[in-house]
């Protein structure tokens, strides 16, 4: 109960991040977004990572205010980014069973200015989401509005085939534990070329996600995945660290 009290106040006190992690288009090898990850500045535990505190905060409903202090914060640094740049956001469940996201994240694209097609959603698989009525119509009128909507973590067992007929995801972002055997396991490219046959013929882009060496990017090409992200290319960091984020002068 401590860390939920200390939750509260950490967000009072402005103790919470997000650190940005390129996706970059493999065809161009151009930047073509940024993965928005929280992270928690502890006063005294030092920096936290989301698994050490997002599942207390869903427990306890401080996802709701968490997850709206995250979707204002990485479109409102949006805003701010040349425009041919994307912010995904993961979403937890629980803040699309609540309802109100789909205001939340009208408002922000308001006040940002911000056109809906630079920001994606990142969502994982939940049996709930199939058969929750305000999920499924808070996703379509988010799709409707171009916001995008990505199925994260695709193959790690939270999700099933029978879940991509559930929505029209514009991306499939391929779990990491696929993309780590390239190159090294016999087994590892079979069941990523089916993941990405499977994502196109749906008209899904495809992500990798996980990649840390040049010859899992040459297959990944290759395959014709759309998107790569890993620490190949970087690992999540502050904004302020990020060169490509500066507006370019005119
Ligand atoms: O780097 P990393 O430890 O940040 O992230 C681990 C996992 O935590 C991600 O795969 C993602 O599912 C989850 N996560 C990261 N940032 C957020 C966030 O802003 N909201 C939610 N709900 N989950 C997040
Ligand atoms: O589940 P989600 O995909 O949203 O979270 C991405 C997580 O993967 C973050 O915790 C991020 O720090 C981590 N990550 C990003 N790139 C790499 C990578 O190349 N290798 C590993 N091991 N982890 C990564
Ligand atoms: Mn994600
Ligand atoms: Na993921």
């Amino acid at each position: 109960r401590d860390m939920e009290i200390d939750m509260r106040a950490a967000l009072t006190r402005g103790e919470f991040l997000l650190h940005y992690q390129p996706a970059i288009d493999i065809a161009s090898g151009q930047t073509v977004g940024y993965e928005a990850l929280v992270r928690w500045n502890h006063p005294t535990r030092g920096v936290l990572y989301p698994g050490a505190f997002i599942p207390l905060a869903e427990e306890t409903g401080l996802i709701l205010p968490l997850g709206d202090w995250i979707l204002n914060r990485a479109v409102e640094d949006l805003a701010s980014w040349p425009d041919h740049l994307r912010v995904a956001v993961n979403l937890s469940p629980s803040q699309l069973r609540s309802g109100h996201v789909l205001g939340t994240i009208m408002r922000a694209l308001a006040h940002g200015n911000v056109a809906p097609h630079r920001l994606e959603l990142e969502i994982t698989e939940s049996t709930t989401l199939h058969n929750n009525e305000t999920s499924v119509a808070q996703l379509h009128k988010l799709r409707n509005m171009g916001v995008r909507i990505a199925l994260d973590d695709f193959g790690t067992g939270h999700s099933s085939l029978n879940y991509l007929r559930s929505f029209p995801f514009h991306k499939m972002k391929i779990d990491r534990c696929f993309v780590e055997g390239l190159g090294q396991r016999e087994d590892a490219l079979p069941m990523v070329r089916a993941v990405i046959a499977l994502a196109h013929s749906l008209n899904m882009a495809t992500t990798a996600e996980g990649v840390e060496r040049p010859e899992q990017l040459d297959i990944l090409r290759a395959e014709g995945c759309t998107e790569a992200q890993g620490y190949l290319f970087a690992q999540p960091e502050q904004a302020s660290g990020i060169a490509d984020l500066a507006q370019p002068a005119d």
